[in-house]
């Protein structure tokens, strides 16, 4: 179970501005209304509801030079920053209820720098469909929440790349991506060449869930912090259809348990994104309550369970 911070933040920021299809801008809420801050607090935690941020709308216009809405998502970017930052130093664990997933940027960089500050290894555990390495030279769409891994590795805009304040604020050993099935041609090769650590389906599938997630975090330090970027996509449809970018094939539900709780017996999580999630696409909002029941694993409740 999670060890060591002094409580759970919860930062919601409820835009759709990096994607093409919108709605996950009712992510925070869904989530809310699925029981997320009762579902923590059940284990003990100190949970703080931080509200929404308040950013700009979604435009709605095309790309320019291959980034859709560059200026919006450097600002709700540069507004998670600073809010991530801020829990981090008080010692808590923040939870940010996205939201589409150009919003690990702001995130992510955040909690390199509180890890740089702090002398703490990071690893980063990207779970997503999609590899998000896209650069407007690569991306099909300009759409940005295909890009956040690039920006974070310091392939992007000075605007996105800069907002941890060191460029980059990753480097390519630090991230370990699972799940992934759905990569674009360029973007691959990209993913190659940097030589980034994926677990794809097919490892998945040939090699199962225990042995994926029992290399993913392997060598981790003692104090190593575990970042964990949950792109609701990364599950597979049957069970979560409310997302904008479903690929078939994803982890089923037993198989996505058993990432959160190998994840939670490391006890080194020390802060979550939950994105992608779209109610307007969902059914009952069981693609919201799934999302609350894996973090709830993530947090330990597995453990709770077998030792009493
Ligand atoms: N790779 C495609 C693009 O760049 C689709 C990206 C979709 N991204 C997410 N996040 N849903 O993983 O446009
Ligand atoms: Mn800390
Ligand atoms: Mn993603
Ligand atoms: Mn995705």
């Amino acid at each position: 179970q999670v060890q060591g911070p002094q409580g759970v933040s919860l930062i919601g920021a409820p835009t759709d501005v990096g994607a093409s299809c919108i709605g996950a801008r009712m992510g925070p809420s869904a989530l809310r209304v699925a029981g997320l801050a009762q579902a923590i607090a059940r284990f003990g935690l100190p949970v703080h509801d931080l509200g929404d941020l308040h950013g700009p709308d979604n435009p709605a216009q095309p790309a320019i030079d291959g980034h859709r809405h560059l200026a919006e998502v450097a600002r709700w970017n540069a507004m998670l920053h600073e809010a991530t930052l801020g829990e981090l130093r008080r010692g808590r664990l923040p939870i940010v209820l996205g939201g589409d997933h150009c919003l690990a940027m702001g995130s992510v960089s955040a909690v390199a720098r509180h890890c740089r500050e702090q002398g703490k290894p990071l690893r980063v555990l990207w779970l997503d469909a999609h590899a998000d390495f896209n650069t407007a030279a690569l991306t099909p769409s300009g759409n940005l929440h295909g890009m956040p891994m690039a920006c974070l590795c310091g392939h992007g805009p000075e605007v996105l790349t800069q907002l941890g304040g060191q460029v980059p604020a990753l480097h390519p050993g630090q991230i370990r991506q699972i799940g992934i099935r759905s990569v674009d041609e360029g973007e691959k090769r990209f993913v190659h060449t940097l030589g980034i650590e994926v677990y794809d389906m097919r490892f998945i599938d040939e090699m199962g869930m225990r042995h994926t997630m029992q290399q993913a975090l392997e060598g981790l330090g003692a104090d190593t912090h575990l970042h964990v970027s949950l792109d609701v996509d990364f599950l597979d449809p049957d069970i979560a259809p409310g997302v904008g970018t479903t690929v078939r094939g994803g982890p089923n539900y037993r198989e996505a348990q058993l990432c959160m709780e190998m994840i939670a017996d490391t006890g080194r999580l020390g802060s979550l994104d939950v994105v992608e999630l779209n109610p307007a696409l969902d059914v009952r909002n069981q693609t919201a309550e799934l999302a609350v029941d894996l973090i709830e694993s993530l947090f330990g409740k597995s453990t709770l369970m077998r030792r009493g």
